[in-house]
């Protein structure tokens, strides 16, 4: 979860997330390189009184200025590629939900085991429990078994919407008429917390996601005591 004056990136809740943050600061160590490396020739321009005025074209020059960030931009590209389609892998999933967006609330579907359906509403602040965070946390949330790859479907009844959830390094718009598939595995148990990501009216700022990632036991109990009720 997002805390107060957090400027980086939420803590990694699956592999995913920690592949994206390291991928995300080796781009960092990159920009800054070449950022000191502008600006020192920058600064060296207006500062010395080397510099030749009447110096036309030089190839070579050229030449080293053209390949050498070819070269950066192609150290770039491969590694965000290879997680471009380590994103897209779909690594035989335990479990399947369905996602459906609606103005202005999330639907999930849970048909692997039995026709286990349920909306899932913003707790308004007048309801909300000491300690749980303020418009994040939702009647129903989304249970998943631990250590488990978990394959999500997402799609829209009405405009987009967009299911995230940032500390496991998922986002996936839901389009009307279009499943998307996205996959996610969190290691670790634990309550995360996402929010629609895509503007879709009125009410987008108040239909959170929240999945709880728990032992297969217990969402196996899970899903039965959803079934007898
Ligand atoms: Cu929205």
């Amino acid at each position: 979860m997002a805390t107060w004056l957090q400027l980086g990136f939420q803590d990694a809740s699956s592999p995913l997330m920690e592949e994206l943050i390291y991928f995300h600061d080796y781009i960092l160590i990159v920009l800054v390189l070449i950022t000191v490396v502008v600006f020192y020739g920058l600064f060296s321009l207006l500062f010395i009184s080397f510099t030749d005025r009447f110096f036309l074209e030089s190839q070579g020059l050229e030449t080293v200025w053209t390949i050498v960030p070819a070269f950066i931009l192609v150290f770039i590209a491969f590694p965000s590629l290879q997680l471009l389609y380590l994103i897209d892998e779909i690594n035989d999933p335990c479990l399947t939900i369905k996602v459906i967006g609606h103005q202005w609330y999330w639907s999930y579907e849970y048909t692997d085991y039995c026709d286990l359906d349920f909306d899932s509403y913003m707790v308004s602040l007048s309801d909300l429990s000491t300690g749980f965070p303020r418009l994040l946390e939702v009647d129903n949330r989304v249970v998943v078994p631990v250590q488990n790859s978990v394959r999500v479907l997402v799609s829209s009844s009405d405009v987009l919407h967009s299911w995230a959830v940032p500390s496991l390094g998922v986002k996936m718009d839901a389009v009307p008429g279009r499943l998307n598939q996205l996959t996610f595995l969190s290691p670790r148990s634990g309550v995360f917390y996402g929010q629609c990501s895509e503007i879709c009216g009125a009410n987008h700022s108040f239909m959170p996601i929240v999945i709880e990632s728990v032992p297969f036991n217990v969402f196996e109990n899970w899903v039965f005591s959803f079934v007898e009720s």
